[in-house]
């Protein structure tokens, strides 16, 4: 993943009216391969990835560069109905990262029939303003009449500036999108540095590792049922960083799942998070997990502002 908050200085082609940035709304439904394709994009892993559907919880801004573009790629929360109150936050963050916006990029899973989600996304941007182009990601699994079909229906439904045939696993068109993105991208300087990856902070960015590691690790609604919060973050002098995450579930049959018999499952969790964390840090992780539970976790609005979302009424 990426470090965030450098000094480098942005290159100085703005005066001559080289350059080019601007923000991309990444939207879809849920697994529909949003992040993976944020992460080909930048080059680099600034966005957690599962197979699982809603992993994605709050916007996460990846950044990538193509000539003198900067693309500013808004990964989104997948668009589903809502239920809870973290649905609704996740589902009106990912619409707010499709409304502030340059342009609107649609990933469809083309692997997957067009559902009820992705009809629920099509009717939400029938009528917005921005440029639309649309991505039908999973190539390397669909099958091509189903491709050639959707790209028709597509096409003919939402009249986007352009369709792509990616995959983001393999990398398979992601480089023709990145040209037409760069092209797409209004005449402006670049607002982030030329180092700068995505826009998350380490805490946000460990607190994610971590819950990769639960959507990895445990099955079923657990991940859904649980949120990471940052409980303490020490930068010690011999250069090492000493982290408390508190994994907070709905009940205690869950936290029994988590912990696993004596402790073995939070065990490898946290093994395997604190290596994804070392190693995004550069640094020496020592990584300390709590498990609690606390039912209420979803109305506390404490917990949103950790995780990057706005309180949804
Ligand atoms: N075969 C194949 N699998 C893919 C491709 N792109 C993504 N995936 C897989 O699809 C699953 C979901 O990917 P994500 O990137 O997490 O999907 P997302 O749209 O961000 O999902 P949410 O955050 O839940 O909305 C993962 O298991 C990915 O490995 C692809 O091009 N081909
Ligand atoms: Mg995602």
């Amino acid at each position: 993943m990426s470090d965030t908050g450098s000094n480098n200085p942005t290159p100085d082609l703005s005066s001559k009216g080289e350059t080019r940035s601007g923000f991309v709304g990444v939207i879809g439904a849920p697994n529909a391969g949003k992040s993976t394709l944020v992460n080909a994009l930048v080059g680099q892993k600034v966005a957690i990835v599962s197979a699982k559907a809603q992993t994605t919880r709050a916007r996460l801004m990846g950044i990538a560069i193509a000539g003198e573009s900067q693309i500013l790629l808004v990964d989104t929360p997948g668009i589903f109905a809502p239920r809870r109150r973290l649905d609704r936050a996740m589902v009106a963050a990912a619409w707010a990262g499709a409304e502030d916006a340059d342009l609107v990029l649609l990933v469809i899973d083309a692997a997957a029939k067009l559902g009820q989600r992705a009809e629920m996304i099509l009717e939400g941007i029938k009528d917005s303003t921005q440029p639309l182009m649309i991505v039908l990601n999973k190539v390397d699994i669909a099958r091509r009449e189903d491709l050639l079909t959707l790209a028709a229906t597509l096409s003919d439904r939402l009249n986007p500036r352009h369709l792509f045939m990616v995959s983001a696993t393999s990398g398979d068109g992601v480089g023709d999108l990145k040209q037409a993105l760069a092209g797409a991208m209004p005449e402006a300087p670049w607002h982030f540095p030329d180092d700068q990856l995505s826009d998350a902070t380490e805490r946000m960015v460990a607190a994610e590792l971590t819950r990769e590691q639960i959507y990895n690790q445990l099955h079923a609604e657990l991940p859904y049922s649980s949120v990471v919060a940052t409980e303490k973050w020490e930068d010690r002098k011999d250069g090492s960083t000493v982290i408390h995450q508190q994994i907070l579930v709905d009940r205690d049959s869950q936290k029994a799942i988590v912990l696993g018999k004596g402790g073995t499952r939070l065990k490898q969790i946290g093994q395997a998070a604190r290596e994804a964390i070392g190693e995004h840090l550069g640094r020496k992780v020592h990584l300390f997990l709590h498990v609690k539970v606390n039912p209420r976790w979803d109305e506390d609005r404490g917990l949103y502002k950790d995780i990057g979302l706005e309180w949804a009424d």
